[in-house]
């Protein structure tokens, strides 16, 4: 098996030799010398030069060196094509590109000296043989590299010089050596102690890729002496459990104990998670001293969605130490499958952020654990690339292929991903090409699907093995010497599985939920109001930064003329709009010294062009935020337009709030529907990350939700599905009708001594509504209200109608109309359901002839079917109704026409009026 793609059968690509392609490349450069790149221009330049000055035999002479030189150039660029990267491969052939004659060169060209050029490693002068020598030493042993995607010169002569001049080879000294043996030792005698102890346990076994271990061991020992002093850390399955005793040093009590399966006390609570799923993190001490804290986010089994939540994090760290200039105290690393990563759009998604300003992290290291299988897939039909990590070629990452049973190489490899990333600041990929001793997990047999891989990976003995042999090969090792460090190493994990026989440890506190930054933040859920109001004088010192236009700045003037309005209405004490609602819960925030992070598809506009968080010079283009200019010592607003995703900007910003409970997190939808995009992060971090994880977030989701006759996917932003998810008050479903409620809803998230995912379904056509506005004297004083009594009920209403969000004003209009016995009340909070309050104002109309609950959406989408039983239990004895669409396949109708009788119909049936 092969981890090179072959071409498929029916389309060969047109394959040009060396020859070619430089002839191509050469009438290109005389046709229009600026369409190649600059090194072939110089090389172009001097290669006519040379024809034109020399006579015959000379000429000869730099023809042949120009054909060096594209030699040269080819190995740089497809060396890794002949590498021996796949350690169950055979040698691999010479491949034809790279073969003599494709240069015009020939056998007797191999002792004539040549002009090496930009070469590393070897004389300014060698012949043809010590050149392909040191080039098939550099870039065609265990290591093969692709760097030439790379526009930058800079970046690729950064790559050259660190690998050309040592060739790709390690020069460890004895100790490390050893260190490494030891390393590998641990690594596959904790699987196969597992093995033996817990058989038919899922373990997801590293076996196959034990040089994972030391490549981990030599980052985490560097990235200190680089600068690095946190390293956050996402990976999948494989391997996670021998990561986290060897490298995180997750006590193998502890992780014993979670084979045992024994329930875990209090401090975890809930329904837990399977042990190779849960985070941790600990502190390393390096060879010099230097500390590194390693923190393992947990992540679900929905392969590669913890990227971007590894990513938020690391930002959010980095905004936390001061680390936003070059960002290379927190670095993010990130452990992927090949087939994993070859296939998750997530994947990609997250490397596309990577060099976002709203959302770049100084770049990522990616290791992939390529062990040429996912489950019982095979690479050729998992993947259209060559590689898997051809992906993250769309940002230039340089990419490094190693053969897993070299460990030494993969080593120098992963530590020279570390210094790329510490001094470029880029993504870098370690491609580690290896194997899978095992099924899938253990109990799976590999052999039903890969009959002949498995029989190869049988008689394939463990690095460790092969690691040892050479040692003892190379003198510095005898075989009882590295038996010593086994059995040693056996009795170490012998003792701790009788030490959890008789008792299981207590698991590490540092994995209480609640340190940290997150101290004092873990009360309950109350429904006990709690005061946002702020004073007047507060808010018009908000207000007055619509209108503080800097000198020389050309605001737009119909935006000036809009935010002199806002701006007016609360100077005066009148009602306040929507979205100025929205900027005075920032602002005020921010002048209590609360960040605040609000990221989107258009977030700083506005889709509905009414925030205007950011202003723009209509001369300059500039960018201008008000809200950071309130005063001198308040929080920073960070506003960023998001790319054009939703699943791995939701979970940028989820990882994000993990670290940031004093900062107000939120995330906005383009309109609601298209959350469903992000769907895996909802489902996997966001609702049930409490329950599974005992993590806590106060991210706000912002979901514009209102039927307005725009169509199946601009109406919905299905409600339903939020509140299918609540359970154990896990998360806040709100769904507020005045811009005043929204306001006191933003402020409450950060001013209670807890912190839940707030999901919001915000207005389109409500956020210019008047009926919406509410008065500044309601954002002075007061909180947010879960229950909204009518405010002017009818004096003897037959019937009580509840409904939620936007539908209230357009019932409220129709009763005052018809004028219909109707009291109308307002869940302005779906959940948690506040049913004392409920009763309360249901008593109060006791003695109606039914209860209805009214909504918008269909039958089957809404509220309706988590109101139901609610609503049966609060008024036992009356008649309950539903009044609203009938169930429907699609959101939401196309037509206008069916929306406005489809919602004068619902809203007649809700209030019985004809
Ligand atoms: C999104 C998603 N789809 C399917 C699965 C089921 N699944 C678990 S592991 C796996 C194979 C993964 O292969 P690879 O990424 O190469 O990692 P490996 O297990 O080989 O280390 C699959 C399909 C999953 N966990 N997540």
């Amino acid at each position: 098996m092969s981890v090179e793609k072959p071409p498929p059968a029916a389309t060969p690509p047109p394959v040009l030799s060396s020859h070619q392609f430089i002839e191509s490349l050469y009438q290109e450069w005389k046709n229009d010398p600026s369409s190649v790149p600059e090194q072939w221009r110089h090389f172009f330049q001097g290669f006519e030069l040379a024809l034109s000055t020399q006579d015959g035999a000379a000429g000869d002479q730099g023809r042949k060196q120009s054909q060096v030189a594209s030699l040269i150039y080819a190995y740089r660029n497809i060396g890794h094509l002949v590498a021996q990267l796949d350690p169950l491969g055979s040698s691999r052939p010479d491949h034809p590109l790279l073969a003599l004659d494709a240069f015009g060169l020939a056998e007797s060209d191999r002792d004539q000296v040549f002009d090496t050029g930009h070469l590393g490693g070897i004389p300014q002068r060698a012949t043809l043989r010590e050149i392909l020598a040191m080039l098939r030493e550099t870039y065609c042993r265990t290591v093969g590299v692709e760097y030439l995607h790379i526009q930058d010169t800079h970046v690729r002569r950064w790559l050259q010089n660190e690998m050309e001049p040592r060739h790709n080879r390690t020069d460890y000294p004895a100790e490390r050596k050893f260190e490494t043996l030891d390393l590998l030792t641990d690594a596959e005698l904790f699987e196969t102690f597992i093995q033996s102890r817990y058989p038919g346990h899922k373990r997801f076994s590293l076996e196959g890729a034990e040089s994972l271990i030391p490549a981990l061991h030599a980052i985490v020992e560097l990235a200190p002496d680089l600068g690095a002093d946190e390293l956050v850390l996402g990976m999948p399955h494989r391997g996670r459990l021998n990561v986290l005793a060897n490298i995180l040093d997750k006590p193998y009590e502890v992780l014993f104990s979670e084979f045992e399966d024994v329930p875990l006390p209090d401090m975890y609570g809930g329904d837990g998670d399977v042990k190779y799923h849960r985070g941790f993190s600990s502190d390393h001490l390096n060879r010099h001293e230097r500390g590194l804290h390693i923190a393992l986010v947990a992540n679900p089994s929905h392969l590669e969605a913890v990227d971007p939540v590894v990513e938020g994090k690391a930002r959010a760290k980095q905004r936390r130490r001061d680390d936003t200039g070059q960002r290379r105290r927190v670095l993010p690393m990130l452990i992927h499958g090949d087939a994993a990563l070859a296939g998750q759009g997530l994947a990609a998604e997250t490397i596309n952020l990577s060099q976002l300003e709203g959302y770049r992290t100084g770049g990522t290291i990616h290791f992939v654990i390529n062990n040429q299988i996912g489950f019982t897939t095979s690479p050729e039909e998992a993947r259209s690339t060559r590689y898997p990590t051809d992906v993250a070629k769309m940002v230039e990452a340089p990419i490094f292929h190693v053969n897993g049973d070299d460990p030494e190489a993969v080593m120098l490899v992963s530590e020279l991903a570390l210094r790329f990333r510490q001094e470029l600041g880029r993504d870098v990929v370690v491609d580690m090409v290896c194997y899978r001793r095992h099924g899938h997990n253990e109990g799976d047999e590999p052999a039903f699907t890969q009959p002949l891989l498995y029989e190869k990976i049988r008689k394939r003995p463990p690095v460790r093995l092969l690691y040892k042999q050479r040692l003892v090969e190379e003198g510095l090792l005898s075989n009882e010497d590295s038996e010593r460090r086994a059995m040693a190493f056996k009795e170490r994990l012998e003792a701790a599985f009788e030490a959890v026989k008789v008792q299981c440890p207590l698991p590490d506190p540092q994995e209480h939920a609640y340190g940290g930054l997150w101290q004092g933040l873990d009360a309950p859920f109350s429904h006990e109001p709690v005061a946002t109001g702020v004073e007047q004088e507060r808010l018009i010192e908000v207000a007055r930064t619509l209108t503080n236009v800097p000198d020389e700045f050309a605001l737009n003037p119909k935006v000036a003329r809009q935010l002199a309005r806002q701006r007016e209405s609360v100077d005066n004490g009148g009602r306040v709009l929507w979205p100025v609602a929205e900027l005075l819960a920032f602002g005020t925030l921010l002048t209590e010294g609360s960040p605040v992070r609000l990221s989107g598809q258009d977030s700083e506009r506005g889709t509905f062009s009414q925030r205007h968080a950011v202003w723009h010079d209509m001369k300059t283009q500039q960018a201008y935020i008000p809200l950071n200019h309130i005063r001198d010592d308040q929080a920073r607003f960070c506003v960023y337009n998001s790319m054009l995703s939703e699943a791995a900007v939701l979970g940028f910003d989820y990882g994000y709030s993990l670290t940031e409970p004093d900062m107000l997190v939120l995330w906005e939808a383009q309109f609601g529907d298209f959350a469903n995009g992000a769907q895996v992060i909802i489902d996997n971090f966001i609702t049930p990350a409490m329950d599974k994880w005992q993590r806590s977030s106060g991210l706000v989701m912002l979901l514009p939700h209102g039927f307005e006759g725009q169509g199946p996917e601009h109406s919905n932003a299905y409600l339903e599905r939020y509140l299918a998810a609540c359970a154990e008050d896990n998360i806040q479903v709100c769904y507020p009708s005045t811009a005043g409620q929204y306001f006191h809803l933003l402020r409450r998230q950060l001013k209670r001594p807890f912190r839940l995912p707030l999901i919001v379904m915000t207005p389109k056509s409500m956020l210019r509504a008047p009926e919406a506005a509410s008065p500044v004297e309601e954002l002075a004083s007061g909180s947010f209200r879960e229950i909204l009594d009518d405010p002017e009920p009818p004096r003897r209403p037959r019937r009580l109608v509840l409904s939620s969000g936007k539908l209230f004003w357009e019932l409220q209009a129709a009763r005052d109309e018809a004028k219909a016995p109707a009291a109308l009340l307002r869940v302005e909070q779906l959940y948690p359901f506040h049913d004392a309050l409920a009763r309360q104002l249901a008593d109060r109309y006791h003695g109606v002839e039914e209860v209805v609950w009214a909504q918008e959406e269909p039958q089957n989408r809404g509220a309706w079917s988590f109101m139901f039983p609610r609503l049966l239990e609060l008024v036992p004895d009356t008649p309950l109704r539903y009044a609203g669409r009938a169930a429907s396949a699609s959101p939401a109708t196309g037509s206008l026409r069916v929306h406005k009788q489809e919602q004068a119909e619902l809203i007649r049936s809700a209030l019985a009026v004809s």
